[in-house]
């Protein structure tokens, strides 16, 4: 089972701004712990993390014949980005969306998906714990 984590942009900036949402934590200790819980679920990850939209997109088209699964979170392109979307389509691999904060309960511009609407399944307001749970869903769906 090989899983292949995507994170959108300013991501990398966990940890730097914004405790009282992201948690004081940082992107390198979110990549330590799914690679830590991937290792305890008996599955391989590639964690990868950008600012812009198409390599993402790039990303989720090469996925194709070579992850079973994607756990992506957009971040600010789960809102807007139809581009994410029909990549996610488009390869039709099992894929999980994962959001740090619960966005249903923020601005209500956060309350609309579109990489949702290609998901099986969306983990939201866990924290770090989303990513080892969409992990968890993949690794029995597949
Ligand atoms: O809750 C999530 O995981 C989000 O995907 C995070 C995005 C936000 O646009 C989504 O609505 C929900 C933002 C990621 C930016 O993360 C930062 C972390 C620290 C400091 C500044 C931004």
């Amino acid at each position: 089972m090989k899983l292949l984590i995507l994170n959108g942009p300013n991501l990398n900036m966990l940890g730097i701004r914004e405790p009282d949402i992201y948690g004081r934590q940082t992107y390198r200790e979110l990549e330590e712990y799914i690679r830590k819980e991937a290792q305890a679920l008996g599955c391989e990850v590639e964690i990868r993390q950008s600012n812009h939209e198409g390599d993402l997109v790039d990303w989720i088209q090469e996925a194709l014949g070579r992850f079973d699964g994607i756990v992506i979170n957009p971040a600010a392109y789960t809102h807007t980005s139809v581009a994410i979307l029909d990549a996610l389509r488009a390869v039709r691999l099992p894929a999980a969306e994962v959001h740090l904060s619960d966005v249903d309960a923020r601005e209500p511009f956060r309350r609309v998906s579109y990489a949702g609407l290609a998901c099986r399944k969306t983990f939201q307001g866990h924290g770090f714990a989303g990513y080892r749970m969409a992990m968890e869903f993949l690794c029995g769906e597949v």
